[in-house]
């Protein structure tokens, strides 16, 4: 009897892959952040920030929900391997999904890229909620309307939530949404897992987020960080990391008058390592040029991508 109930209970729980895809800049990382109530994936203003496929778990009484966080898709990726890497990352996830979420930018008209999000996501046969997220930016609930009629007109997809993922509004309307959307099925997660990714990805990740922060549009996008030494121990952790630039000018403007970027950098990514881990943090920064790295598949790859 035992048994049986809890069989039944088993079966009334809801789970399932949930990717957030949009063209880039439409909020997905700070969203899966708002929805974690944790800092799992790097933010800018800059589009195209994230790269990898990031995976965010939110867990309750009566679901889990793993979040994809994708890189943003784009309709004319250059030849570069690692835009090429980027945006297989981000269809990768859909084929992954139980359900996508469609995230599109209310301070942006309609796009060609909100289109090939659009038709991506019904090629891959996966169930759609498409969410209009920056509503904070509307002027009021007439633009709010105005805008939603635009977005079901022109993505097709009956379910339409309007969010802000930076005030939290419309949040939890939407986790009900996505509940109600998932299978039944089991935890696929422990009930604490926030993430996969390790704290060494995660700091590396942190001095990338530093770098679109303090630099200008060029230069984050021909940069990768490797951690080459990450050692925790009770009282300190120390980190350790190359960033690689593709070229010798961007090594300069990377390193700033006298320093004065790269230190900027690495004390920003330290304050926010010691908030993490309540503990001192010690971060040593050094840059280096490969040559156009970013054409090489092979070091797009080893370098995690
Ligand atoms: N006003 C407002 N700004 C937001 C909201 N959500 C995100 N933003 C801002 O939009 C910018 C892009 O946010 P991200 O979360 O990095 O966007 P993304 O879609 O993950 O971008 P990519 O990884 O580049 O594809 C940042 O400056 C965020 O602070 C929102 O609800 N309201
Ligand atoms: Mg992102």
């Amino acid at each position: 009897m035992l048994q049986a109930n809890r069989y039944s209970c088993k079966m009334a729980f809801k789970s399932g892959f949930i990717a957030i895809c949009g063209r880039p800049n439409t909020g997905k990382t700070t969203l899966l952040n708002r929805v974690l109530g944790h800092k799992v994936g790097i933010v800018s203003a800059k589009p195209q920030t994230t790269r990898h496929r990031i995976l965010g778990v939110h867990t309750d009484e009566q679901a889990q929900m793993v979040f994809l966080d994708t890189p943003g898709l784009n309709c004319r990726p250059t030849e570069l391997s690692l835009d090429q890497r980027i945006q297989a990352n981000a269809l990768e996830a859909l084929k992954e999904a139980d359900l996508a979420l469609l995230l599109f930018d209310a301070t942006r008209e309609w796009g060609e890229e909100d289109a090939l999000v659009t038709k991506q996501s019904k090629e891959s046969g996966v169930k759609r909620i498409a969410v209009l997220n920056k509503v904070d930016r509307l002027a009021d609930k007439a633009e709010q309307e105005r805008t939603l009629q635009e977005i079901g007109n022109n993505s097709g997809v009956a379910t339409l939530l309007p969010v802000s993922a930076k005030s939290g509004e419309g949040l939890s309307q939407l986790l009900a949404t996505i509940r109600k959307h998932l299978p039944d099925g089991p935890l696929y997660y422990p009930n604490e897992t926030l993430t996969d990714q390790t704290e060494r990805f995660l700091a590396a990740e942190i001095i990338r987020e530093k770098i679109f922060k303090f630099t200008g549009q060029e230069v984050p996008y021909a940069c990768a960080v490797i951690v080459e030494a990450y050692k925790e121990s009770t009282q300190q952790l120390l980190v350790q990391a190359v960033i690689v630039v593709d070229r010798q000018a961007l090594k300069k403007i990377l390193i700033g008058k006298r320093g004065a970027t790269i230190k900027r950098i690495g004390m920003a990514a330290r304050e926010e390592l010691e908030a993490n881990h309540g503990k001192k943090v010690h971060v040593e920064l050094f840059v280096k040029v490969h040559k156009n790295w970013r054409q090489e598949l092979k070091t797009v790859k080893a370098f995690g991508y």
